[in-house]
């Protein structure tokens, strides 16, 4: 795969302790974080530790570990939200951008976890 990690990204200084961020939850290979420039009341972005590019890479290239790991966070982070439909919750979005097209502006792989309001229909 044709993936070319940059280690200067935000997300990779963030890994590193480089830059303050505010931690909602860590585990072994995973680390969730709240959005710096939030677009609804609960806007947290989940990042695996590993230098992956996109999600396609990540889903590609990481250990079965890292991947249970990085999706066990993801429902650790709604259940801690209180969004969870299933536990009276009001619900959330999962987000992954990807290149130019998704308008990637962070090139470390990231689902954002956004919550909080109605975020009415998917696309524009
Ligand atoms: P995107 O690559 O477009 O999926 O979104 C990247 C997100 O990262 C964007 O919502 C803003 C957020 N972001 C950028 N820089 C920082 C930072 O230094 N700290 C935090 N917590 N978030 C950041």
């Amino acid at each position: 795969m044709a993936y070319v990690y940059d280690d200067q990204n935000i997300f990779a200084k963030i890994l590193r302790g480089e830059i303050p961020n505010t931690t909602v939850h860590e585990t072994e290979h995973t680390l969730a974080f709240r959005d710096v420039a939030p677009q609804a009341p609960e806007h947290v972005l989940i990042i695996p530790k590993g230098a992956y590019v996109t999600y396609d890479h990540f889903a590609s290239e990481a250990s079965d570990a890292e991947i249970v790991d990085f999706t066990r966070a993801v429902a650790d982070v709604c259940n801690a939200l209180g969004v969870c439909p299933g536990s009276a919750g009001s619900g959330y979005r999962l987000v992954s951008n990807a290149g130019q097209d998704g308008n990637q502006e962070v090139p470390h792989m990231h689902v954002h976890v956004v919550a909080g309001r109605g975020l009415g229909g998917l696309l524009p």
